[in-house]
């Protein structure tokens, strides 16, 4: 039910703060306030800040700040109030609680941003940019939400659109009235370099939301060598913490261990493995087992060779089953050994910055991919895969001869996925499930 007023606390009542903010919203918002609010007027004009008292019946609890907006022209399309109030964790939530026993109901997760969406302030990925901005913790996060906030998405999928949508236009045209002259009658010869064109365009857009997505979910990376090369000590060395137990002992680390790194163009989920290499001790057998089963799902693999000794076949097979991975080879213990190689480090002594340079170059392009619009969740991608689906199955039937009015329905579908993406065609169990994420309050 739209209408009720929801309130919520919008701040952190963790601790006590200077000021809180205690937000309203829904057509009694106003109704509310002027029961538990005393200023010089009760009659409250959009875009104007309030100054009064909080009341409980004739007690004084606060000196506030309101601010009123009226419909439509607020964040959720509703009236709403904030009040601005001392931070204290008890006057908080006395006036939090003063608004709920006058009329209006705890707000749940996401409901704020919810409305605003159900009332066409922002389109589904706005709604969800909304809380990628509350979540970011890096500098890159916070710039793609932003981006994403002030409808970046949109303006990337609307040329999508409006080419389905013209194609459409043009087939129905044609099956509505064939009589006409003058509508010339669309061949399938016309259509198919728009569906070409449309695929490769859309095949861009899935390739940059791949590298987006690394950008902001980060790389699964995996330490791999032969035990005793180093791998836990350049975890260590990583995370600038003694995370993972390094011994001399060959076969030390069984269980994966894990942290995670924020470098300049990229964010690393780091996993030190056991040392892979034939062994008759079953425990370290299972912890080789752990390892190659990360080393399948790893997007990085930083494969460690002691630099202070020959290759032998051990490091040999290394590489060979790496080579079709994304890798980086490093050569440790460098403080041994005279010999150079490509990336030298020496894990022990903390000396790692010829790895950490190779990774940031390899992830510069980062910076490129955050300047330009993308898509940039799971969600969006795979309703996009979508839609190139349903075009690739226009493109199949162009090629195949199928009268045209037969390829409308996956050009519709197509159309449908692209909108969905926006929000336009929204079910309430998807809406659910993506308000739920975001904290009360927002
Ligand atoms: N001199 C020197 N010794 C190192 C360096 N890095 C690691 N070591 C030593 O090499 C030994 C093995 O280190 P670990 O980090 O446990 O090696 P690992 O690859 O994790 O070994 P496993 O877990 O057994 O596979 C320890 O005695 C470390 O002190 C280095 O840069 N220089
Ligand atoms: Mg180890």
């Amino acid at each position: 039910m739209l209408e009720q007023t929801i309130v919520a606390i919008s701040t952190s009542i963790i601790t006590a703060s200077a000021i809180n903010i205690i937000r309203m919203s829904g057509s009694d918002s106003l109704i509310v306030l002027n029961k538990i609010f005393k200023a010089k007027t009760n009659d409250f004009e959009g875009y104007r800040i309030y100054h009064g008292n909080i009341m409980d019946g004739d007690k004084i609890i606060d000196d506030v700040l309101v601010s009123v907006f009226k419909a439509p022209h607020s964040y959720t399309g509703e009236d709403m109030v904030e009040i601005n109030c001392h931070g204290g964790i008890y006057v908080t939530r006395k006036i939090y609680e003063l608004c709920l026993s006058n009329g209006a109901r705890a707000a749940m997760e996401g409901e704020f941003t919810k409305r605003a969406f159900l009332n066409g302030k922002m389109d589904l990925t706005q709604a969800e940019a909304v809380n990628d901005l509350i979540m970011a913790d890096n500098k890159n996060n916070a710039f793609l939400a932003v981006n994403s906030l002030k409808g970046s998405v949109g303006q990337l999928l609307m040329p999508l659109m409006d080419d389905v949508m013209q194609i459409i236009a043009n087939i129905e045209v044609n099956i509505d009235y064939p009589e006409y002259d003058d509508v010339g009658i669309i061949t399938a010869n016309e259509i198919k370099p728009l569906v070409d064109d449309w695929l490769i365009r859309c095949q861009e857009i899935l390739e940059k939301a791949e590298s987006t997505l690394i950008v902001k979910e980060g790389v699964k990376t995996v330490i791999v060598g032969k035990p005793n090369v180093g791998k836990s000590s350049l975890l260590n060395a990583l995370l600038a913490e003694d995370k993972a137990i390094v011994t001399e002992i060959a076969g030390t680390t069984r269980d994966l261990v894990e942290g995670d790194i924020h470098l300049k163009n990229v964010t690393l989920h780091l996993i030190d493995t056991a040392g892979i290499h034939d062994t008759d001790n079953m425990i370290e057998q299972i912890g080789i087992e752990k390892s190659q089963e990360a080393l399948k799902q790893a997007q990085l693999v930083i494969l460690v060779m002691d630099g202070s000794k020959e290759l032998d076949n051990e490091d040999k097979e290394l590489l060979e089953l790496t080579k079709d991975k994304n890798r980086i080879v490093v050569y440790n213990k460098q403080d041994l050994s005279a010999k150079t190689h490509e990336i030298n480090i020496s894990a022990i002594n903390g000396d790692i910055s010829q790895l950490i340079d190779e990774i940031n170059m390899r992830f510069e392009t980062n910076q490129l991919v955050l300047e330009q619009p993308s898509l940039n969740n799971e969600r969006q991608i795979s309703l996009m895969k979508e839609a190139q689906s349903s075009m690739k199955l226009v493109k199949k039937s162009l090629e195949d001869n199928v009268p045209l009015d037969l390829i409308n329905e996956d050009l519709q579908n197509s159309y449908r996925c692209l909108k969905e993406i926006l929000g336009e065609y929204h079910r309430e169990d998807l809406l659910d499930g993506i308000f739920s994420r975001f904290c009360v309050g927002k």
